[in-house]
């Protein structure tokens, strides 16, 4: 594995040290899974930093006044060590789409984005899609209703209607996926896949019945968790997804 703790290094042929190039901020099981699982494709030198999204297990780290100086947006994924800036810490870059997009973008070789234009831009819509409308809005709805109303009497009708959404959502996905494609643009697998795994994941959080609701979704998971990269990261983050596909 290219990182262990603060500082990573990885040593080539000749054993010379080379520093970490990226550092990932993320929170495990959160959508920064996906950036995680491409730093693990490209294979080049990062460390990552724990930023606790949910609360549970470390607090909710997003939300202090030490991350909120570094990302104002007081969210993860971000990734240390991209040249520029936007806002927040000088050569942090935020949104996961953005990231992964450049991870391959930077990363060609790993052949995680095509490099044909109209390609390129359907992974974009795929993503586009997956970032505005099934995370912010309807997982927003489910997991976050303080951010649509400020009546508390109203949160379990907004997280049914969530659960709606994803409903309406994940047949639309399911619906693409079953033309026979093996990944989710049919050319071969992008950055969009790890993306998608996120959202997997999330279905079976929530309780959905994911390998009997989405066949076609449920192979391309399992073609996704075959991947070391991905298997990589779910061991470093104890992600367990256990997928049965005959
Ligand atoms: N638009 C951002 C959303 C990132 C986001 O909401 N991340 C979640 C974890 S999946 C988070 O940091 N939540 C903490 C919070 O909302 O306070 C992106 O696509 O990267």
């Amino acid at each position: 594995m290219a990182h262990s703790g603060e500082i990573a290094m990885t040593f080539s042929a000749l054993s010379a040290p080379t520093i970490a190039k990226h550092r990932l901020y993320y929170s495990p099981g959160s959508c920064s899974m996906a950036v995680h699982i491409v730093l693990e494709e490209i294979g080049e030198p990062y460390d990552q930093k724990l930023v606790s999204a949910s609360g549970l297990k470390e607090g909710e780290m997003t939300a202090t006044q030490e991350w909120k100086a570094m990302n104002p947006k007081g969210r993860v994924p971000a990734l240390l060590g991209v040249a520029g800036r936007i806002g927040g810490a000088e050569d942090l870059l935020t949104e996961g789409p953005a990231i992964l997009i450049y991870l391959a973008r930077t990363n060609p070789s790993a052949k995680l984005l095509p490099a044909e234009p109209a390609a390129e831009a359907r992974c974009i819509e795929w993503m586009n899609w997956l970032a505005g409308n099934v995370h912010a809005m309807s997982y927003g709805q489910i997991w976050r209703p303080q951010r649509f109303t400020n009546d508390e009497n109203s949160f379990p009708a907004l997280r049914i209607r969530g659960k709606e959404n994803i409903s309406d959502q994940y047949a639309y996905i399911e619906s693409l996926l079953s033309d026979g494609r093996q990944w989710a643009v049919p050319e071969g697998y992008t950055v969009v896949d790890p993306y998608l795994f996120v959202f997997y994941y999330w279905g079976t959080r929530i309780d959905l019945d994911m390998r009997g609701l989405y066949p076609a979704w449920t192979r391309l998971t399992a073609r996704t968790i075959a991947r070391p990269a991905v298997q990589r990261m779910m061991a470093n983050e104890g992600v367990e997804l256990f997928l049965q596909t005959d």
